[in-house]
């Protein structure tokens, strides 16, 4: 028992090491804000995880929140097709090959995350991540950049 603690607990700093780099912790509350503007990608991630965390309170159909990522160029025709497509489907248009990841829509206490290969983004194209709730991606947005 003591010696498979030992075993375990000699691989923690790697698995920890490797999960900051390709991870990230998103959240927003009860207001219209992520706590983050921008979020980097390295290109050496096999996968990239994003956790997001509904901090607040309010219920998913009074303000719930979601991450989406797309083109920058593709944001406002797909929160426009999202509001069309209606909270059942997330706010998300669906089978939108525009929408490169999303999680789902979350209420306040909620979490979720989606995960997703950095080798589907392509160098010098621009990127965001926005929440798809029906008029938030208008303050709920930020630049996604691929890093070396
Ligand atoms: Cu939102």
């Amino acid at each position: 028992m003591r010696n498979q603690l030992l075993f375990a607990l000699a691989f923690i700093p790697t698995i920890a090491a490797a999960a900051s780099n390709c991870e990230v912790n998103v959240s927003a509350g009860d207001s219209m804000a992520f706590n983050t503007r921008s979020i980097d990608i390295p290109k050496s991630c096999k996968e990239f995880t994003v956790n997001f965390a509904h901090t607040g309170t309010a219920s998913k159909a009074g303000m719930g929140h979601n991450w989406v990522l797309a083109r920058t160029a593709d944001v406002n025709d797909l929160a426009k097709a999202g509001v069309e497509a209606g909270i059942d489907k997330n706010f998300i248009p669906p089978n939108d090959p525009r929408v490169l990841a999303y999680t789902p829509l979350v209420g306040g206490g909620e979490k979720t995350s989606v995960t997703f290969k950095p080798s589907i983004l392509k160098d010098g194209e621009s990127y965001s991540f926005y929440c798809s709730f029906a008029f938030h991606s208008f303050m709920m947005r930020g630049t996604v950049k691929l890093v070396d």
